[in-house]
This record gives structure tokens, C-alpha cells and sequence, in this order.
């Protein structure tokens, strides 16, 4: 069988740490089954950058090779072009995008070095799947080098409609790019309209027989993916003793209280300070949950060295602080804002402990926490799930309370709906979504991937007639 290689910007640890996220421990069960390599960035900046070694780890039949960056790619790949270009764009927020062709550069300058510092590790017969937005232009660097495996491409974020994506300086490069791969694979049907959008409108993209598109002289086969947790294992996570003793922890504090949960990296696609001023409308406009309910809002940093990051963890240590100081009493605080991180069992622990799961971003390409909150739940006796419309979990989780994260009264009614729900209706909403979870998982979703990669390889990639 064919060895499969994962390219995606942060390369998991092989063994479960805790730690690692959802996703991590999915690829890693992926590569197991059929053996294969993770490449990646170490983590580390150093002098020789992705000039210097690669470090290798083994475990059974998987291992893992990754290289340093040097500190200027560090900024303009990562910090820069990455997380300050294509983020903030793919998720709708051009007021914040710094676009620099220096940036740009870095960009390509990252993904050659690292396209041809993984060629040399490639066999004939391997099936190559690159991950995420760090990489659009991996594909075709591979494609330049002579690499004729299988590549896909899945991209976790969302994809942006062409009003939007327009106004990235290099769209045309970066679509182009994508087209390099056999099969590129978005979150929601949403997300692939869009996409089909672009070509269609924008570089005169034609709809072929076996229903990939042409376009700038290539041709791609595209289509929706949504991911998928490690439901089985989530599940049984609160009654693990980690899980037993954070929920332990929780109801203890809480006595007969009810929580709202949250847990998001610190993000400003997360809409955390809507959540804040919608639980604080709860209580301006129904005071008889004063005392009655808490939020508990986990959020761990994350790329702090991005202005728009350090802001808006400062804007949500203010808002806590000023609605814990307007409403909180002697034995009550209305909201605990935790910013560190948590083993993922005790965030099972947790998430089954509180009786409203909030997961309200303002754009996501899936959102985990949604399936993970059901996935913990006690089937006798679940919470109830307020859930963004503009998240792609969204599209399979309808019977989720739904909102608009961007009004403030909306996101309040819901919660206050959420909290009085009676156990009847609570469990006819639960268990569509946990079947749905429980069946739509992280392993079957990589293996509905790989298996439509493979058959849109078979079909091989028309010769390029024109550059675009
Ligand atoms: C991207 C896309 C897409 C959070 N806090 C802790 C912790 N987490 C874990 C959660 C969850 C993961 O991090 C976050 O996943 P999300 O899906 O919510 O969001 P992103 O990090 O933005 O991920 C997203 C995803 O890729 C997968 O395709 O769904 O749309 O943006 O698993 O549990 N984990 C631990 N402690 C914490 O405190 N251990």
C-alpha cells in the first residue's frame, strides 16, 4: 500500500500527549494505518533556518521529519503573510490584513524551501496531502520539482466569496496555485461555491465531464470535506480520571448554578467580545439569572506577536473585568476568563459539567469545540449547543440553537432559551447532532479524502496549455 505524506505547517507529536489537539491525533491514526511521513516546521526559529538539519522521529511505521525557520521567515511567512494576509482575508476581515509584497515573498520564499526540502523524502508511490493556508503554494512547487504522486490539499479555513479574496494582492497566484493540486478539499459547500465562484467568474473556469474544473490551464477536482472529531475516544473522556475530576471540580463550584462554557484559541474570528456583552445583555435584561448562571470562557493565546491578537486579549481582560466588577457578589462572579490551556481530557470533564456549550465565531472554517462539546455530553441528561451560523459546523449541525454572533440581543435570547430548555426538547436536539458527530469523524473524514484524491489521480491532470 502507499505510504501517505502529510505536509501541514505544525507537525503533531506521534503519541497522544494530552495536549495535542483533536486533529493532531486523527492524522496521526491516518498515517498509522498505512504508514507514513509527517513534514513539517519544528516549531523553532534558528540561524540556519530551513537550511539547517531535519529532525526525524519514528514511532511503528509513522515518522515525523520537520525543519527549523530562520527568524525573517518566521515574520514574513508566519507572522506575516500567513497570519496577517490570508487569515484575516479568508476570514472576511480585510480591515485588518497587512498586505506587503515582502510578505509575499517570504511566503513563497518558505513554501520552495520547504517544497525542496521534503522532494528528497518522497518515494514514487506515495500519496502527498498538504494542509492549510500556510501552503496554498506547496502543490505546484512539487508538481515544478517533477513530483508526479497523488497531491490534495485540504484547507481547514474558510474560503472567501470572490468579492472578498479579490482584494488579496496575489488571488490569481494563489488560485492558480491550488489548481496544481488533483483534489482540493474545503470544510462546507459553502466554502466550495465559493471557490467554484472564483473560477468561474474570475479566470473563465469550465466545468468538465467528470465534474473537475478548467481553468488557467489546469484542471482540479474540488469538493466539501467537512472534518470531523475523534468522537469515540471524546466521548468517553469525562469518565477517564482526568475528565472525572475537572467535572468533579466543576459541579462542586457550581452547586446547582448553570455554566456557560466557551473554549477558543484567543482569536478575533472567535467573536469572544460579542460573547462577553451578549452574557452581560442576559443579565441586564433577565436579573433573575443573577447568581443563577456563570460563564467560563478557556481561551489560550495564540499568535500574540500579531498586533490584532495582543488587542483583543487585552479588549476581553476589560470587559470581564468591568462586567465581573458590575455584577459579581460576594458569592458569585458572572464570568471566569481562564487564558491557559487545558489536557483535553479535563476539557471533556468540563464541556459535560456545563449546561450551555457557546460557540459563537464570526467566521470559522468547522469548529471543533461544537463537535466536542456533544460528543462529551451525557446522552440522559444533555447541554444545548448555541451555535454561529457562520460556522461552518453550522451547515451539518441544524438542530443546534443557531445565531447571529453579531447581534448582541439575538446571542442573549438564545442563551436564555438555551438555559431554560426543558430535558425533552434538550435531548431531541442531542441526539441528531451526536449521531452526526459520532458518525462523521476525524478518521472517516481523512478516509473519504484519500479515497477521492486517489480516484481523481486516476484521472490524470490535462497538460498545461496556457499559463495563467
Ligand atoms: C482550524 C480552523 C477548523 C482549545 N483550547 C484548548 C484546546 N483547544 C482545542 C479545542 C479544539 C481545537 O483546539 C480548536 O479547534 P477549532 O476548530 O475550534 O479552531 P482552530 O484552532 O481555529 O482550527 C477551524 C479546524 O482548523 C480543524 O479543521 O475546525 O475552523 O480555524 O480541538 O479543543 N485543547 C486543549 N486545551 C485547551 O485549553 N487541550
Amino acid at each position: 500500500m502507499s505510504r501517505i505524506v502529510i505536509v501541514s505547517n505544525r507537525v503533531g507529536p506521534l503519541s497522544d500527549t494530552g495536549r495535542a489537539g483533536g486533529l493532531a491525533v486523527a492524522l496521526v491514526d491516518v498515517l498509522r494505518d498505512r504508514g507514513g511521513l509527517w513534514f513539517g516546521w519544528s516549531g523553532a526559529v534558528s540561524d540556519e533556518g530551513s537550511y539547517g538539519a531535519l529532525r526525524f522521529a519514528e514511532e511503528g511505521n509513522v515518522q515525523t521529519a520537520t525543519i527549523d525557520v530562520a527568524q525573517a521567515d518566521y515574520d514574513e511567512f508566519y507572522a506575516g503573510f500567513a497570519n496577517r494576509a490570508l487569515w484575516p482575508t479568508l476570514h472576511y476581515r480585510l480591515d485588518l490584513t497587512d498586505f506587503d509584497r515582502r510578505l509575499e515573498e517570504g511566503y513563497r520564499r518558505v513554501n520552495e524551501r520547504f517544497a525542496a526540502r521534503l522532494v528528497p523524502l518522497l518515494r514514487p508511490d506515495d500519496i502527498v496531502w498538504v494542509h492549510d493556508y500556510h501552503f496554498f503554494l506547496m502543490g505546484e512547487m512539487l508538481r515544478d520539482a517533477g513530483v508526479k504522486s497523488p497531491i490534495g490539499f485540504f484547507l481547514h479555513i474558510p474560503f472567501p466569496v470572490p468579492e472578498i479574496l479579490t482584494a488579496l494582492p496575489n488571488h490569481k497566484k494563489i488560485v492558480h496555485a491550488m489548481l496544481a493540486y488533483d483534489q482540493v478539499g474545503f470544510q462546507t459547500s459553502n466554502h466550495l461555491a465559493a471557490f467554484e465562484r472564483y473560477l468561474f467568474e474570475e479566470v473563465d473556469g469550465v466545468r468538465e465531464a467528470d465534474g473537475g474544473i478548467s481553468a488557467m490551464g489546469r484542471k482540479v477536482h474540488a469538493a466539501a470535506f467537512p472534518i470531523g472529531i475523534d468522537a469515540e475516544a471524546f466521548s468517553k473522556f469525562p469518565e477517564s480520571d482526568e475528565g472525572a475530576e475537572s467535572l468533579a471540580l466543576v459541579r462542586n463550584e457550581l452547586d446547582e448554578r448553570k455554566q456557560i462554557v466557551g473554549v477558543d484559541r484567543i482569536d478575533y474570528s472567535k467573536g469572544l467580545p460579542q460573547r462577553f456583552s451578549a452574557f452581560e445583555r442576559l443579565l441586564e435584561l433577565y436579573p433573575e439569572h443573577k447568581g443563577e448562571v456563570s460563564m467560563l470562557q478557556i481561551a489560550p493565546p495564540s499568535r500574540s506577536e500579531v498586533r490584532a491578537y495582543s488587542q483583543i486579549q487585552r479588549t476581553l481582560e476589560g470587559l470581564s473585568g468591568r462586567i465581573n466588577g458590575r455584577f459579581s457578589d460576594l458569592d458569585w462572579n458572572p464570568i471566569q476568563f481562564i487564558t491557559r490551556s487545558f489536557p483535553r481530557r479535563s476539557l471533556a470533564g468540563i464541556y459535560r459539567g456545563s449546561a450551555v456549550g457557546l460557540v459563537t465565531p464570526l467566521r470559522d472554517g468547522m469548529n471543533l469545540v461544537a463537535k466536542e462539546y456533544i460528543a462529551a455530553q451525557d446522552p440522559e441528561d444533555p447541554g444545548v449547543l448555541v451555535l454561529s451560523r457562520f460556522a461552518g459546523a453550522a451547515e451539518e449541525m441544524r438542530e443546534a440553537l443557531i445565531v447571529n454572533p453579531y447581534s448582541i440581543d439575538e446571542l442573549a435570547e438564545a442563551l436564555r432559551a438555551a438555559i431554560q430548555m426543558p430535558l425533552a426538547e434538550r435531548k431531541q436536539r442531542f441526539e441528531p447532532l451526536y449521531h452526526g458527530v459520532m458518525t462523521n469523524t476525524a478518521s472517516s473524514w481523512a478516509r473519504i479524502f484519500l479515497e477521492r484524491l486517489l480516484e481523481t489521480h486516476a484521472s490524470p491532470p490535462e497538460e498545461p496549455s496556457e499559463e495563467g
